[in-house]
């Protein structure tokens, strides 16, 4: 078992300037929104800071990782393994950070396409990772970063659909989760 400041000094050594940047902005804006909304602010930090930790693996490994363990890996994971970087990072939380928490590990594996019916805990992370301070891609993020902290319902409705909207002008394929999680969270819209 590794405290917070250990599994920062591993991943370091794992993750570019950038993305261990990227980490760090995670991991305290999980923190942030865990205050905002009552949710555990240790958990929180844990799952924000080991939410990439597989994405430095190359696709073959991915592949490769989510064959040998058992992973499901769905059709458009199959064409896209990157969208197993959750799912292969909740196997490596567990194995190699010794993360048991099994709301840690769900807020991890979730994170890329959300799923319906998100704990708190995932849809702060799925949350944090689109709001962190070094993002600055997405269109309207200072709104969508006030609205994270008002209502994270809509804020994750919101995440989705521009994110759905993103896809569909590339086009790349769609995980059918990405899709199903958008329709679950618009039918929650008040
Ligand atoms: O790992 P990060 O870059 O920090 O963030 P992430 O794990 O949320 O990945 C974001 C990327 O994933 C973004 O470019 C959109 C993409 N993505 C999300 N859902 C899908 C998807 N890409 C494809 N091809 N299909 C999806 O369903
Ligand atoms: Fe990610
Ligand atoms: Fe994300
Ligand atoms: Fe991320």
């Amino acid at each position: 078992i590794y405290t917070i400041l250990e599994i920062q000094d591993m991943l370091r050594e794992k993750q570019t300037g950038s993305r261990f940047v990227h980490t760090l902005g995670v991991q305290y804006t999980s923190a942030c929104l865990a205050m905002r909304y009552g949710a555990d602010v240790e958990k929180a930090q844990m799952a924000g800071l080991l939410h990439d930790c597989a994405k430095h693996m190359k696709p073959e490994k991915l592949l490769e990782k989510s064959r040998k363990h058992h992973l499901e890996v769905t059709h458009a994971q199959e064409r896209n393994p990157f969208l197993l970087h959750g799912r292969v990072g909740a196997y490596v939380a567990r194995t190699r950070y010794g993360v048991t928490d099994p709301e840690i590990l769900g807020a991890v594996e979730w994170h890329t396409t959300g799923k319906p019916d998100m704990t708190l805990l995932e849809k702060i992370v799925f949350t944090a990772d689109y709001i962190e301070p070094s993002r600055d891609k997405a269109p309207n993020l200072s709104r969508l970063r006030q609205i994270s902290f008002e209502d994270l319902d809509q804020a994750v409705y919101e995440i989705l659909a521009q994110t759905l909207d993103y896809l569909k002008k590339s086009p790349q394929d769609i995980d059918e989760t990405t899709e199903i999680t958008y329709s679950y969270y618009k039918s929650l819209l008040k």
